[in-house]
């Protein structure tokens, strides 16, 4: 590492923002652990300015006696961009790019127009604060360049906004009151390494203290807390100044700095997060440390903790608040691990800065593997061919140590933290080299992650983003291309796998889940993946008459941004799951429960890494067309991790197995938290299994009636039709179709895909236009059991078409029966978006019931989550809020719905089953949307009951439907019965 300048008064101004110095007058980067030694919190209201730039700047602010008393206030810590967005947005607006800097790129130089914040407030240094020792500045994190003044006087001033910064303050205090002034700029050369795609935001965004530091006290500590899971021992060394004791009084460890105490004790894991409570203490200073005893390898190709090989179930977090942006309270943190953990994610990525240290306490405590990532990315040069990428520039070598040095001497300390990451996207360089040498040096004890480093020549684990299915099974295998130098190779194929990012959960999917996990359970070499991404970043705001919407790139008239890009998490902006997170829950759920109705057993294996099942509870239930049957518990006896036990059927569940079913049988299982712990209550659900006891009900169809024609309609059984053989309404409930339907809202995997052309942009291309087919009618033909109606949908301009033949029959039981016969004709090169039938129905059929999948939406590739069951909502419930609408809600093999209300009902039944969507808007309306509260609910129902729907996958960012997921347009039929009456 190269030393810290000092500070010299005229390093501020534009000398200072474009200068690529990490900062100046700062001290060394330390762990600053919990203490008994005053700390003085500076949070709360200060007074702000927000200048225009650095022409606009106030002279002479920094003074103590400086009037500031005309000035805004300012809450300390939060962003002055997510200021009163709803009214004046006094302090400017968010801005969201995604790769592209949102100012020339010609670095180190940073535009005129640099948003600036000068706060300043004063504060009485306590009466009892002591006279020695030295006092320190300490702020968090202050996005993105800063200069600090105590009392007048310059401090230093700093970059890297996503870590912490200490001034020594001493010599500058006064007994009483005290002023601090701090102007904070918005664009530096700092920015050009800080091109995450999130919104650009500014100010002092984390806490900011006051730290007394004891003459003789603990500057730093560096706890090694190793777990030999040979012996059950951790051996524990810390360092700290000479002198200092360790104490771990539930160890009966008393040891001085530096010495090595062997003891027997229970290893932290992420699924067994034990904390050990210890002091690190000189005569003058007493410091608290949580320890964690583990040990993190690379062994035989595979990445290990304490001797296993851990598989990682994890999502990439950045910092989202919908109200205050990267400003989080700790109840939000706490609330992200709960939710993570209660969805049983296992594993952060810190994408991609060092996230609040308060987290990184939660990791430890609630039990979650960590990734911490440097606050680093210079993605926008590959616009420019990565000409000029400081990431190859000796000029910023120090820069990027110093972010490196910064992160890692303030996570150090965690076992939650098990890699390294240098950093997002800067591709390849000599100084992103040197990061990984300097990490290595200074902490072997924890691998080395950086996807850009393709060789993988200096990172300890090989990672890459977004592969597909087909090559990700090859890596498995160690089958993956060759690197150009075979040293290269044979050393990066020898190392162990991860996806730091896949599956980009953006609108409705990520698609294809289930596939990846098998192939992580397959291959030891694939040691799982983060989903990208935890959290769509919505802003949340208030149209005038007070209904909630959240913000995405573009709503606040960014001259350059990305769209709702930026809105591609698990979890919505206000952080309710999303049906993917749901999906990802099923997908990854720790222990895999099968059920053999044929030997009448349920098997159990336990895919945790370390936990036993003692923890889980079992339960079965039986239902027959989703009705309760019978129900208990389960004995499963404790199976350890990785084994797999067989149970037996209790004999209540024999014996109601055995008794005739009322309906379509299925048995489920499932394992729950046995008792309360940190992030879920006794009783929560973890993990299921289903399986049918029963073949599906057989429909009955009674003797057909014969279509009655008048003159200008058509009466079959309950049916009426009009002239041109258009259902008008079934048993009095008027509706308007049945008819052909192969439209869908495209949702953000249909229609974003870098590079190439999209597929919505296919379906909307003029060769298909099948957003807007027309319906024509050929022939009406009244047959001696039935009414065919021939049709041909094309649209305008193009040279395909569909040709449907609706084939209707009545029989005894008042239902209709309709089957369609799909024939494509013309080129067909694309997939079709579904294939159904679409109708309008009176809007106070608003309660919906249905035996087949749910609760939630699935599609032909996520669906993992869907269990069979009975099921009830109102139509409001079934639609999903995306931030970006699109198509949503659809709920797969229902074997019959009923929609009600009003004292009516109308019932569907499928041959076997259809996919279920009723919305109180069109297709068109969803298409058409661009914020969820611009949807208006029209006079009726639209309900889609369909044979089939195209997959999501994930090519928004990666890979499309795989293969087997794809609605392929080819000559087909299906059949679905209606009637305006409930059941079979
Ligand atoms: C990848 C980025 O690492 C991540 O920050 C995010 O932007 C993600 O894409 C998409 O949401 S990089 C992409 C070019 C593969």
């Amino acid at each position: 590492m190269t030393g810290f300048v000092p500070a010299s008064a005229d390093r501020f101004g534009t000398a200072f923002v474009e200068s690529v110095d990490p900062g100046s007058g700062r001290l060394a980067p330390r762990a600053a652990p919990e203490t008994d030694a005053p700390v003085l919190s500076l949070d709360g209201d200060w007074r702000f300015r927000w200048c225009a730039g650095l022409h606009d700047l106030t002279d002479g602010f920094e003074a103590p006696g400086f009037d500031a008393s005309a000035w805004d206030t300012l809450a300390v810590p939060s962003m002055w961009q997510m200021h009163d967005l709803d009214g004046a947005a006094p302090y400017g607006k968010p801005q969201y790019t995604n790769i592209s800097y949102p100012f020339p790129v010609d670095p180190p130089r940073v535009p005129d127009a640099n948003p600036t914040g000068e706060y300043r407030r004063t504060f009485t240094l306590p009466a009892e604060w002591p006279a020695t020792g030295r006092t320190v500045l300490r702020f968090e994190g202050v996005d993105s360049a800063f200069a600090v003044w105590v009392n007048g006087v310059l401090l230093g001033d700093g970059k890297g906004s996503r870590l912490p910064t200490e001034f020594d303050a001493t010599d500058h205090l006064r007994a009483g009151e005290n002023t601090v002034a701090v102007r904070v700029h918005q664009w530096s050369a700092g920015s050009y390494l800080e091109d995450q795609d999130m919104w650009w935001l500014s100010g002092i965004f984390r806490p900011v203290s006051l730290l007394h530091r004891p003459e003789g006290g603990i500057e730093d500590v560096f706890v090694h807390a190793d777990y030999d899971h040979r012996t059950g021992r951790g051996a524990l060394r810390v360092e700290a100044p000479e002198g200092a004791r360790v104490t771990v009084p539930e160890l009966g460890i008393d040891i001085a700095a530096g010495e090595t105490a062997r003891v027997a004790v229970e290893p932290w894991t992420a699924e067994t997060p034990r904390l050990y409570d210890a002091e690190v203490a000189t005569a003058t200073e007493r410091v608290r440390l949580r320890i964690g005893f583990r040990t993190v390898a690379v062994e035989d190709g595979v990445l290990k903790v304490n001797g296993r090989r851990i598989l990682l179930r994890g999502v990439n977090r950045h910092e989202w608040d919908p109200d205050d942006g990267r400003t989080l309270s700790v109840e939000t943190m706490r609330r992200d691990l709960e939710v993570m953990k209660r969805h049983n994610v296992n594993a952060v990525r810190t994408s991609h800065y060092p996230p609040d240290r308060r987290f990184l306490d939660l990791c430890d405590e609630i039990g979650v593997w960590v990734i911490d990532e440097c606050d680093l990315e210079t993605h926008g040069f590959d616009l420019s061919s990565w000409r000029d990428n400081p990431a190859k520039d000796p000029v910023w070598r120090e820069a990027f140590l110093d972010r490196m040095a910064r992160m890692v001497e303030r996570d150090k300390n965690h076992p939650s933290v098990i890699m390294w990451s240098l950093g997002n996207e800067c591709r390849e360089g000599e100084n992103l080299e040197a990061m990984a040498a300097w990490t290595k040096d200074r902490d072997p004890a924890r691998p080395v992650h950086y996807e850009c480093d393709l060789e993988a020549r200096y990172t300890d684990i090989w990672s890459r983003m977004y592969v597909p299915h087909d090559e990700l099974e090859r890596i498995g295998r160690r089958e993956e291309d060759r690197c150009e130098d075979p040293v290269n190779d044979e050393r990066r194929r020898s190392l162990p796998f991860i996806l730091c990012e896949y599956a980009h959960a953006m609108g409705n999917g990520p698609g294809g889940l289930s596939d990846y996990q098998a192939l992580f359970e397959r291959y030891p070499r694939l040691q799982g993946g983060f989903i990208w991404e935890w959290i769509d970043h919505g802003v949340r705001r208030r149209t005038e008459d007070g209904r909630e919407w959240f913000a995405y790139g573009g709503d606040f008239g960014e001259p350059l941004h990305d769209g709702n890009f930026v809105a591609d998490g698990l979890v919505f902006p206000d952080r309710t799951p999303s049906p993917g997170l749901l999906e990802y829950k099923k997908v990854i759920e720790p222990v895999k429960i099968r059920i053999d109705p044929e030997a009448a057993t349920v098997s159990v294996a336990n895919g945790y890494d370390f936990l036993d099942t003692a923890h889980l509870r079992f339960a079965w239930r039986l239902e027959d067309d989703g009705d309760p049957v019978a129900d208990g518990v389960l004995d499963v006896p404790v199976t350890a991790a990785g084994e797999a036990t067989v149970a037996d059927w209790p004999e209540a569940l024999a014996k109601a197995a055995a008794s005739p079913s009322e309906g379509e049988r299925w048995l489920t299982v499932s394992a729950h938290l046995a008792a309360d712990t940190a992030w879920g209550e006794a009783g929560l659900e973890l993990a299921w299994g289903q399986a049918p006891l029963s073949a599906p009900q057989p429909t009955r169809r009674g003797p057909l009636a014969a279509p009655v024609q008048t003159a200008d309609r058509i009466v079959l059984g309950e049916a009426e039709f009009d002239g041109r053989g258009r259902l008008t309404s079934l048993g009095g409930i008027e509706m308007t179709g049945p008819r052909l339907d192969v439209w869908r809202a495209p949702t953000d995997n249909d229609r974003v895909a870098w590079g190439m052309l999209d597929l919505a942009s296919k379906w909307r291309g003029r060769g298909l236009a099948l957003d807007r087919l027309e319906h024509r009618t050929l022939a009406v033909e009244a047959g001696a059991d039935e009414l065919v109606v021939t049709t041909r949908l094309a649209a305008a301009g193009a040279d395909t078409a569909i040709g449907a033949v609706y084939r209707w029959r009545a029989d005894a039981s008042d239902r209709i029966w309709l089957t369609v016969e799909v024939a494509p004709e013309g080129r067909w090169e694309v997939p079709l978006p579904r294939l159904g039938l679409r109708l309008a129905v009176p809007k106070d059929l608003d309660q919906v019931e249905w035996f087949g999948g749910g609760p939630g939406e699935a599609y032909a590739d996520t669906r993992a989550a869907a269990r069979v069951g009975r099921f009830r909502s109102t139509v409001a419930d079934l639609q999903t809020p995306y931030v970006f609408p699109q198509e949503n809600g659809s709920r797969i093999d229902v074997r019959w719905a009923t929609l009600s209300g009003g004292g009516r009902t109308l019932g569907f039944l499928g041959d076997p089953t259809f996919a279920l969507t009723v919305r109180p808007w069109t297709s068109e309306d969803l298409d058409e949307a661009k914020h969820p509260h611009e949807l208006v609910e029209r006079g009726e129902l639209y309900v889609n009951v369909d044979a089939a729907l195209h997959g999501m996958g994930s090519a928004s960012c990666g890979p499309g439907v795989q293969p087997q997921y794809q609605l392929e347009a080819r000559a087909t039929a299906f059949t679905v019965g209606i009637s305006a009456a409930a059941g079979r």
